[in-house]
């Protein structure tokens, strides 16, 4: 038992190296909101989330205005019980989104500095659901000036080569032929039986121009395309899913387990890729989770997979944790303090340490910005 002492938040916007685009966004920076959580027995837990180019302190604000005050003094193990109170208190201001996210990285917080004091890394503190090390592919395929598809398909080798399980791509930014050119190069690279995976990023509005490119893409047997129309076009989803022989897959900017009861109800995912940072929280994800479990669905979780690695190994339908190799799209790999081990042809090895298992690095943090901790 432990009870909360201080909840403090800040941004930190990491620029890119090289700005970057996928189908209809560019990348020129990431903005991340972070927070941490210290308790009466001296730990701390920490929380994390993307914001986009520059939306962090919004989320930042709606952590130190809206939610921080309610935790202070409140026990860290009730986390059904905050989260219903917390919850309350985002409903005027924003279901989804940037309050969504300020509400789930300080649960965040309270899953990691309880596993701290349970002395178990968050994934057995979840209770476990393997031994083994979780499979994950190696994300990328971003669009770059001057990048030719054999130049895709030498980065798509790349991660194969890492011993990764899959590698994923972006499409949609180009037209039809073009789009094929580069998905034919990276399946050329990787070679028949490697898992390739296609992210849209909600490049298209409507059916029949999502079909012009997913029936080209077919002949190259990719294993899903990802967000192929916004999040609130679920019938878009559904229709696309009955008419492909591509499995849909989405969530990474859904919120809410309603919204992922509708998606499902609907058919609108054969896989479902939850963002604990965006979704509610570690104590909302396990609920998408199990709910997923009963349509048949796992769960292959969005991006930052020092975070998701312990999820995807703490539920039975937990598939594969998406992995970025370097520091250029995941930037946040820069400001913590420990990067996870590939076990090669297997997948991310298990963490050891208690809780989530890394720490901001306060060194780096303080040379991106000038912006403190409050
Ligand atoms: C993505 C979007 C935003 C931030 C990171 C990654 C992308 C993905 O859609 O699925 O990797
Ligand atoms: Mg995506």
């Amino acid at each position: 038992m432990a009870r909360i002492v201080s909840v403090v938040a800040r941004t930190v916007r990491v620029p890119l190296d090289r700005p970057t685009a996928f189908a209809n966004r560019q990348v020129l920076a990431r903005d991340y909101a972070l927070v941490k959580v210290r308790t009466d027995d001296g730990l701390e837990g920490i929380g994390h989330c993307y914001a986009g180019n520059f939306g962090g302190k919004v989320v930042t604000l709606a952590v130190r205005e809206l939610l921080a005050p309610h935790l202070i003094g409140k026990e860290s193990t009730e986390v059904e019980l905050l989260w219903k109170e917390l919850y309350q208190e985002v409903l005027l201001h924003g279901r989804t989104g940037s309050v969504m996210r300020a509400l789930s990285i300080l649960d965040i917080a309270l899953w990691d500095v309880n596993a701290q004091a349970a002395k178990l890394p968050l994934y057995r503190y979840l209770g476990a659901a393997t031994r083994d090390p979780v499979p994950a592919y190696g994300s990328g395929g971003y669009y770059l000036e001057g990048k030719t598809p054999e130049m895709l398909g030498e980065e798509m080798a790349s991660y194969l080569a890492l011993g990764l399980q899959g590698v994923k791509m972006k499409v949609g930014r180009l037209d039809p032929a073009g789009e094929e050119k580069r998905v034919a190069a990276a399946r050329k690279a990787i070679g028949p039986d490697a898992l390739l995976l296609l992210d849209a990023n909600n490049a298209w509005h409507d059916v029949p121009t999502a079909l012009r490119y997913c029936e080209r893409f077919a002949d190259y047997d990719p294993y899903w395309i990802e967000e192929p129309f916004s999040p609130d076009q679920i019938d878009n989803h559904a229709k696309l899913a009955e008419r492909i022989n591509i499995n849909v897959a989405t969530g990474e900017i859904e919120a809410g387990r309603w919204r992922f009861k509708e998606l499902l109800d609907k058919g609108g995912a054969a896989i479902l890729q939850t963002d604990a940072a965006v979704c509610g929280g570690v104590t909302e994800f396990k609920r998408i989770g199990a709910m997923a479990d009963c349509y048949g669905v796992n769960m292959c979780p969005h991006w930052f997979h020092d975070l998701h690695l312990h999820l995807v190994a703490a539920l039975p339908n937990g598939e594969m944790v998406e992995y970025f190799a370097d520091d250029q799209v995941l930037n946040f790999r820069r400001i913590i303090d420990r990067q996870l081990k590939i076990v090669r042809g297997k997948g991310l090895a298990l963490p050891t340490d208690p809780g989530l298992g890394y720490s901001f690095d306060e060194k780096v943090i303080a040379k991106l910005d000038a912006e403190a901790w409050a």
